[in-house]
């Protein structure tokens, strides 16, 4: 084991999954994306996804504001396309709410996760990895997003029995720890 992986953590919390890690490096069906309307690709897992995928994602993306798409992807909605050189089947593409300290957009949020499980399912996806939807550059508290992710979670595999693993991937270990601790009090 190297020093890098010594530092990864890992648990089951119910039936959730929770790897500290890359999403980009996840051998599952389902890679969410943490992208933006444009589709177009950003910083944070948007760019990591679209280096390590390569340009078919891109391509699957321009396709897609070329059609049903044109005005971008709304705030909480999810579609899919290739995940290119990916592990994963496909990426499901999803945009997060802006933090707001004046008005909850919770619903909004939730709205990513159950989307994109709804898609995923669509799809025959058996296996998801979440990135932490909104706590980058979308500047969402972790521990409130942790546990808008963790109900939302649940609330929905009910629906989508097709769906075996939901995994969460955090970047860090204080992200991490508070999934674990939102997972935990589910
Ligand atoms: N694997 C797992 N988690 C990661 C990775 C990775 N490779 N890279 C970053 N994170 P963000 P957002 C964590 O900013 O807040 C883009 O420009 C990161 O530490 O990727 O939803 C899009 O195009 C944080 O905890 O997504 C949008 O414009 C979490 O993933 C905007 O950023 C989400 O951070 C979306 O912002």
């Amino acid at each position: 084991m190297d020093r890098r992986s010594a530092r990864l953590k890992n648990a089951h919390v119910g039936h959730l999954e929770l790897v500290m890690g890359d999403i980009t490096e996840q051998d599952v069906d389902v890679v969410v994306n943490a992208a933006n309307s444009s589709l177009l690709g950003g910083g944070g897992v948007d760019g990591a996804i679209h280096r390590k995928g390569g340009p078919d994602i891109l391509a699957a993306c321009r396709a897609l504001r070329a059609g049903h798409y044109g005005r971008g992807l709304k705030t909480g909605q999810a579609v899919a396309t290739t995940a290119g050189r990916l592990a994963a089947r496909w990426v499901v593409h999803t945009v997060g709410p802006v933090w707001s300290a004046t008005h909850d957009r919770s619903e909004l949020l939730a709205d990513c996760y159950r989307n994109s499980l709804h898609v995923a399912a669509g799809l025959g996806a058996h296996t998801v990895a979440f990135p932490a939807i909104s706590t980058g550059i979308y500047r969402w508290p972790v521990e409130s997003a942790a546990t808008v992710a963790v109900a939302t979670i649940a609330e929905t595999r009910k629906q989508t029995p097709d769906i075996t693993s939901v995994r969460l991937v955090l970047f860090d270990k204080r992200a991490f720890d508070a999934y674990e601790v939102a997972a935990a009090g589910q």
